[in-house]
């Protein structure tokens, strides 16, 4: 798939997964606090500074927004959104379920985008209209009808003490509705797999435009659906997203939220 950005966004995410990858073969990771429990290392500021200077180079014309460095979309019509890593406490932790993002947006929508995850060795590509891929081969979303045999994923953003008893709801839901649930604190891999059809739904709130931007684009072109908690056509800045085959979807919805206001 070379469509006019896959081939510039697989260059860069590979130059910066070789940052990812010597981050975790540290001893460890020293980090700061962005607050309680939201956590920022050199790694990310370095990978989102070679992001940034490499779109740049590739892509002039073009906005670029990221989760460490700010940036603004205002008078570009294309604007890149990057997580430099995303999953940043599992890295800390040597946990090498993480990545890095990179989506070309257009106004609201995602219309081109990468996820490398270096330690899995899975680079995830995809452009509106031309499919979405794992490794230059083809992914699509799974074909399972019913929740009973169904992987739920859902996850747990900085936000998680305010909404304990929220996040439970939603766990306990998953627990009586699906076949297994899982949180692996990495949204842009979360949406990988539901593209991949390894997992069949995914929820989560309190998650920002640059966790789900590529991850959003990756599920649609693979088959799949993806929309805000109440059903409506997702807005990547709206701080939720539901993620997941459409053979199960409304009835995933509709379990998961059961007893909670939308
Ligand atoms: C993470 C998300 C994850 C969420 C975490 C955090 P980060 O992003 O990918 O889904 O549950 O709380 O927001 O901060 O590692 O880029």
């Amino acid at each position: 798939m070379i469509g006019d950005y896959s081939g510039g966004i697989a260059e860069i995410l590979r130059e910066a997964g070789e940052l990812l990858s010597e981050g975790l073969k540290q001893d460890n990771r020293s980090f700061t606090r962005k607050n309680s429990i939201d956590l920022v290392t050199c790694w990310d500021t370095k990978i989102e500074q070679l992001l940034t200077r490499r779109l740049e180079e590739l892509f002039p014309d073009h906005g670029i927004i990221g989760e460490e460095g700010g940036g603004s979309r205002e008078g570009f019509r294309r604007c890149f959104i990057v997580d430099p890593i995303d999953g940043t406490t599992n890295f800390v932790h040597g946990f090498p379920f993480c990545c890095i993002s990179i989506a070309c947006v257009e106004g609201n929508a995602p219309i081109a985008g990468g996820v490398y995850a270096p330690a899995l060795d899975k680079l995830f590509l995809a452009e509106t209209g031309s499919g979405a891929t794992c490794n230059g081969e083809p992914v699509s979303v799974s074909g399972i009808s019913s929740c009973d045999e169904a992987l739920f994923v859902t996850g747990f953003s900085y936000e998680r003490r305010h909404q304990k008893e929220r996040l439970l709801q939603i766990v306990g839901n998953g627990i009586s509705s699906y076949q297994g649930v899982r949180r692996t604190g990495s949204a842009a891999l979360d949406l990988c797999y539901v593209a991949s059809g390894i997992f069949d739904f995914y929820l989560e709130t309190g998650i920002h435009a640059w966790d789900i931007a590529a991850g959003a684009l990756f599920v649609e072109e693979a088959g799949g659906r993806v929309s805000m908690l109440d059903g409506s056509p997702l807005d990547l800045f709206g701080r939720q997203i539901a993620a997941g085959n459409p053979a199960i979807f409304k009835e995933a919805l509709k379990k998961t939220l059961e007893g909670l206001a939308v």
